[in-house]
């Protein structure tokens, strides 16, 4: 660590270097200098990026844009160069290392521990949207080709499941079946993206709770993380995630499922802090939210499944059954989202005229 931290410019010598957050992709540590400076360094995946240049690129663009926009330092993330000047190192193994000043006196957190968190969590993931209403998105790489592609995502389900290589099929039967019967919704929102009545934007696609920043005293929303998936999409992907992600009752790998629900308080909140600062959406654009959060959390489970099926190459797993596991609580939210579509909706339709016009 030492030797791959010998080539950013930080203030100090680094003392010491530990793990840091639940990413199941890259790996994060925390860095301490001897004059009590600290930064975020991290070893982007080699596994799930296959531009890192590009997607260092949109970072270093996202983050410049929206400093310039922004009072507060902590509003945004800020990349701290190597001593060459470069946005990021690569090693002799050909690992990409980048590093980011530590958000100070921040939180952030797996779970909200009151609704407000999760409401802030929306304002922030709004703000993000608004901030980046005028940036010129056709600069940006795609920096992972179909990523919220559902129908795509279904093909590449299809054929694991076809080469079904470690024969796991077997314990998922049911998770399968599942995720088969609800092929035919996929590209629900493709098709309006398509037809032009959904606006492309660019979106953080990547929105789960544990992506903000909250601040540690007034635990107001100070900016979000995890900028690797910035692309152009839709804002169905980002409202969608987040509720997925922290709408649910439970952690995303829960074992017990009778513990797995959307709670539709939390979604009420999220609903009211994202529509306060994401900017102004269209008719089709404020519809598709509901079905944003259906078709994220299908997606995701369906991810889950097939890297289950693999073998566990993309995300990370800490015991044998864990993707089956996230795979499980993902379509238990999804069958719990079609049993409270009506609610659902309401909430929406209750909460929309509330807003300032913008
Ligand atoms: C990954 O890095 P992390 O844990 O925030 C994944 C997301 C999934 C999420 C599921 C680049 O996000 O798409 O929704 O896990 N990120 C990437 O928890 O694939
Ligand atoms: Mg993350």
């Amino acid at each position: 660590m030492e030797q791959i931290l010998s080539h950013f410019s930080l203030l100090g010598a680094p003392t010491r270097c530990r793990g840091l957050g639940e990413g199941h992709v890259n790996r994060t540590f925390c860095v301490e200098t001897d004059i009590g400076r600290r930064y975020v360094l991290q070893r982007i995946s080699r596994e799930a990026f296959h531009d890192i240049p590009g997607l260092m690129e949109n970072i270093s663009a996202i983050t410049h844009y929206i400093a310039a926009r922004v009072q507060d330092p902590r509003g945004c993330l800020h990349l701290v160069p190597t001593v060459e000047g470069r946005d990021y190192h690569v090693d002799q193994m050909g690992e990409y290392w980048r590093v980011y000043h530590y958000v100070e006196d921040s939180i952030c957190l797996q779970k909200a521990e009151r609704p407000e968190d999760f409401y802030q969590s929306a304002v922030a993931f709004g703000q993000f949207q608004s901030q980046l209403r005028d940036f010129p998105a056709a600069t940006l790489h795609e920096t992972i080709h179909n990523f919220h592609n559902t129908p795509d995502r279904y093909r590449i389900f299809r054929k694991a499941l076809a080469r079904n290589p470690l024969g796991r099929a077997r314990n998922a039967a049911q998770e399968i079946e599942f995720a088969l019967s609800h092929e035919k919704e996929a590209g629900t929102l493709l098709q309006q993206l398509e037809a032009g009545e959904l606006p492309l934007r660019v979106t953080h696609n990547d929105t789960k709770l544990n992506n903000v920043m909250l601040d540690a005293r007034t635990r107001e929303a100070l900016c979000v993380i995890d900028l690797d998936t910035v692309m152009p999409g839709l804002t169905a992907y980002d409202f969608g995630d987040s509720i997925r992600f922290g709408a649910s009752t439970a952690a995303e790998d829960e074992t017990d499922l009778s513990r797995v629900e959307v709670d539709l308080n939390l979604y009420r909140c999220f609903v009211r802090g994202f529509l306060s600062a994401c900017g102004e959406l269209s008719a089709a654009e404020m519809a598709s939210l509901p079905m944003g959060a259906k078709l994220m959390t299908l997606e995701c489970g369906v991810r889950f499944l097939t890297d289950y099926l693999l073998g566990d190459r993309y995300f990370s797993v800490s015991r044998p059954e864990h993707n089956l596991d996230r795979a499980r609580t993902q379509f238990r939210l999804v069958a719990d989202t079609e049993q409270k579509w009506g609610r659902i909706q309401r909430i929406l339709r209750e909460e929309a005229p509330l807003q300032k016009p913008c």
